[in-house]
Order: C-alpha cells, then sequence, then structure tokens
C-alpha cells in the first residue's frame, strides 16, 4: 500500500500516512466530493489543514513542498497561500485513487490560476504526491517555466 509522507524541518512531528489513516480523518476534515471544488477532478479527499495540524507544523513554516517521484516533478508554494484552501485527494469510488486521476494521492487547490499565471497555478496541483515537506525556505520546484516546458510536460505519457 502507497504511503504519505509529512515531514520538513518546520514539521514538528513527521508523519506517515497510509490511506486507512486518511480515511481515519474526521468527518468535519473530509470533502466527500471534490468536484465541489473542481469538476474535472472527482474523489474523496482530507483538507490539508488538517494534515498540517496532526503534523504539528511550526511557526517557522513558510513554504510547502509537494514531491512526485514517480516521475520527478515538484512544486513549491509559500504555505500560506494554500493553507486553508487545499486538500489531497486519496480516494475515487471507495478504492484507492488510480494513477489515471493522479493517485494515490493528488493534491488539490481551490480557484487555482491557469499554469504559469501565479504562483498558485494548475501546476501545483501535483500527481502522485508521495511527500510533503514543509520548511522554512523554499523547496524544490521544478514546474514548467515557459510554453514550451509547459507543453512537453502535458505530452508526457503516464
Ligand atoms: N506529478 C505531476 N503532477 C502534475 C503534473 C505533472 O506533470 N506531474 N502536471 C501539472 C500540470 S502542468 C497540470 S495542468 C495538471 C494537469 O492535471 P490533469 O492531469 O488532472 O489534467 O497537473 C499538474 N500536476
Ligand atoms: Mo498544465
Amino acid at each position: 500500500m502507497q504511503c504519505l509522507t509529512i515531514n520538513g524541518d518546520a514539521v514538528g512531528v513527521p508523519l506517515k500516512l497510509c490511506l486507512d489513516d486518511l480515511r481515519g480523518f474526521h468527518a468535519d476534515d473530509q470533502i466527500p466530493d471534490t468536484t465541489a471544488w473542481d469538476a474535472k477532478r472527482p474523489g474523496r479527499g482530507v483538507l490539508l489543514s488538517a494534515l498540517l495540524e496532526a503534523a504539528e507544523v511550526q511557526s517557522s513554516a513558510e513554504y510547502l513542498t509537494l514531491h512526485a517521484s514517480r516521475d520527478d516533478f515538484h512544486a513549491s508554494v509559500p504555505l500560506a497561500n494554500v493553507r486553508e484552501r487545499a486538500c489531497l485527494i486519496y480516494e475515487f469510488n471507495e478504492a484507492p485513487l488510480p494513477v489515471e486521476r493522479g493517485g494515490p494521492f493528488r493534491f488539490l487547490v481551490r480557484d487555482y490560476a491557469a499554469c504559469k499565471t501565479d504562483e498558485i497555478d494548475d501546476c501545483a496541483n501535483v500527481k502522485f504526491v508521495d511527500r510533503i515537506e514543509i520548511s522554512a525556505k523554499r523547496g524544490k520546484d521544478n514546474r514548467p517555466r515557459d510554453e514550451a516546458e509547459h507543453a512537453k510536460l502535458h505530452e508526457k505519457p503516464l
């Protein structure tokens, strides 16, 4: 079973969360249907704020970095910009989120901007997330910097 690591220099309690752990978060912290946030991305998610609370994120925290080792994709964003408007999708039709939907874990921000137009853009909706790092300094970010890079990314096979 695939699990998610939450760590970094601004995390009080590093965590390893597997599917059942995410399912076990309080109902108030769950988004039963993520199409409420984004019609194209259905599933069940847990609020980022609940994950951060569980990991006892400290006041030194400034950046959140999403790591997808599957395809070596990384995005690092100011924590304040996503803290109260992001979730992690972990399930679809009561089964683990399939890779075609960005599984096992997909980050999703509410009201994201078009790719490359803002810090919080569609590119920051990282698929195949296996680690969330919380740190004082900006972390690794290899989101596309221009349209050629972006187009190449979209042609990449799964
Ligand atoms: N791991 C990973 N996440 C990623 C990407 C990627 O190439 N790898 N592409 C990003 C970009 S540029 C976009 S527009 C969206 C596309 O999401 P979709 O496959 O749901 O349309 O995922 C983002 N997350
Ligand atoms: Mo994109």
